[in-house]
């Protein structure tokens, strides 16, 4: 376990407890916070940091922010979960909301970003045997190399990373992974008729901000389209306004045929998925063949609504737009000052990285954001060599002067 410079009495109490009650599957940068509102969280000692990972991309909307918390606490007083066995008051008008702010026929609730995508491969291959009429069990899912999409068996299954995969076999059949950004892979691929869908993260979020080629996605999805294959877009991290417009594939004028979102559609708050698609794939699930037992509970319903009325009262994507290049524009500034250490800098809105020019299994990024927590900014490297910058939307343009400020003294002191 590492600490900070003298890790001071109480951190390091803690974060011994979690060594040695805890799993060991992660490596956290030795902070422990305790407090978070908008853009700060505080750890045990009191001292303040600025988020810059916004716990993967889910509190997009700030942390604790005051109208999701108050729409928690009251829903929390009321009901907070019936299961699917009784009608609920609150999932009828909340699955209206969503399918009209997103504009899909309808929304099928659940937790966590994976069981989204559990949901949705499960609604490529229903339609595909109901509606395509591939023959049983043929139906083959595509995925891209670098792909993340959580943790379950089937989506380790589809992962080319061993750290995801490795010694979990045997693997999901019927997965197929190809290039990412390779428009001739995917059209090879899409020959084998009995394909029911590609399923592609807009920019790879876990892989270190890969942003395809801008005629990627377009040209992906009129492929799938022509071939009567479904896109499903996986934007758990890239959606709700992350990336500068309210899903990332809004910036290539298309609407993915199944959407998957999760993380920042509660806030932060709780864990919020949803599968958003058409009545003729949608509607191949039906009573009993499939659900959760908190899928589309009251709770997640009140949080969810209003932490999407959040992202367009506060102008969340604009201000991603607006923030986004103010901090691209810096870091490439810097990498001009710094060429030995910034390799590269890319991203979207505020989802964004800077990759150190050093080997993947460098200690420089991880030194790198051991420093910037010692400065007050918390960010964490993904994949050795990328740092991954994504501080929550309602960042203000003085927060992140300062915030480009605290980076450029570290790297130019490093
Ligand atoms: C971990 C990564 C990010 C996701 C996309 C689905 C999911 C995720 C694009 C599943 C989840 C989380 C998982 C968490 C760390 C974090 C992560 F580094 F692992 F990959 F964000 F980049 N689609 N990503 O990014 O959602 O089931 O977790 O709610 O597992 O370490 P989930």
């Amino acid at each position: 376990m590492e600490v900070l410079t003298a890790a001071p009495a109480r951190s390091s109490e803690l974060m011994e407890l979690e060594d040695r009650y805890n799993a060991h599957n992660y490596h956290p940068i030795p902070v422990v916070l305790e407090r978070g509102s908008g853009v700060h969280v505080w750890d045990v000692e009191g001292k303040q940091y600025y988020d810059f990972l916004s716990a993967y991309s889910a509190v997009n909307q700030g942390h604790c922010h005051p109208r999701i918390i108050k729409a928690l606490t009251e829903q929390a007083q009321k009901l907070t979960l019936t299961s699917r066995a009784f009608y609920n008051n609150l999932l009828g008008e909340y699955a209206q909301f969503i399918t009209e702010y997103f504009g899909y026929d309808r929304v099928l609730p659940m937790n966590t970003g994976v069981e989204g995508g559990e949901t949705a491969i499960k609604l490529a291959r229903k339609w595909a045997y109901e509606v395509k009429g591939i023959p049983a069990n043929q139906a083959k899912i595509i995925f891209v190399e670098g792909n993340f999409w959580g943790r379950t068996l089937a989506a380790i299954s589809a992962s080319t990373d061993p750290s995801s995969f490795k010694n979990y076999g045997p693997y999901m059949p019927g997965f197929e992974i190809i290039p990412y950004n390779d428009i001739p892979a995917l059209e090879k691929a899409l020959q084998d008729p009995n394909v029911a869908a590609f399923m592609v993260e807009p920019i790879q979020g876990e892989a270190g901000v890969f942003v395809p080629d801008e005629a990627y996605l377009p040209t992906a999805f009129k492929l799938c389209r022509e071939r009567n294959v479904l896109f499903i877009a996986d934007e758990v991290q890239t959606g709700i306004a992350r990336t500068g417009k309210l899903l990332c594939c809004d910036h290539h004028g298309f609407k993915p045929d199944i959407l998957i979102l999760g993380k920042a559609l509660s806030g932060g708050v709780l864990p919020v998925s949803a599968v958003l698609s058409s009545d003729e794939v949608m509607l191949t699930i039906k009573p009993g063949e499939h659900g959760s037992t908190f899928g589309g509970n009251p709770l997640a319903c009140a949080v969810a609504t209003e932490a999407l009325k959040v992202v367009t009262d506060e102008k969340l994507a604009e201000n991603a737009e607006k923030l986004g290049k103010i901090f691209r524009a810096r870091m490439v500034e810097l990498q001009q000052q710094r060429p030995d250490l910034i390799a590269q800098v890319r991203g979207k809105g505020l989802l964004n990285a800077v990759v150190i020019n050093d080997t993947e299994d460098s200690k420089t990024a991880w030194n790198i954001c051991l420093q910037l927590a010692e400065n007050g900014l918390l960010a964490k490297p993904t994949h050795g060599n990328i740092i991954r910058f994504a501080p929550p939307l309602v960042i203000t343009e003085s927060q992140m002067d300062e915030c480009c400020g605290i980076i450029q003294k570290v790297f130019l002191s490093f």
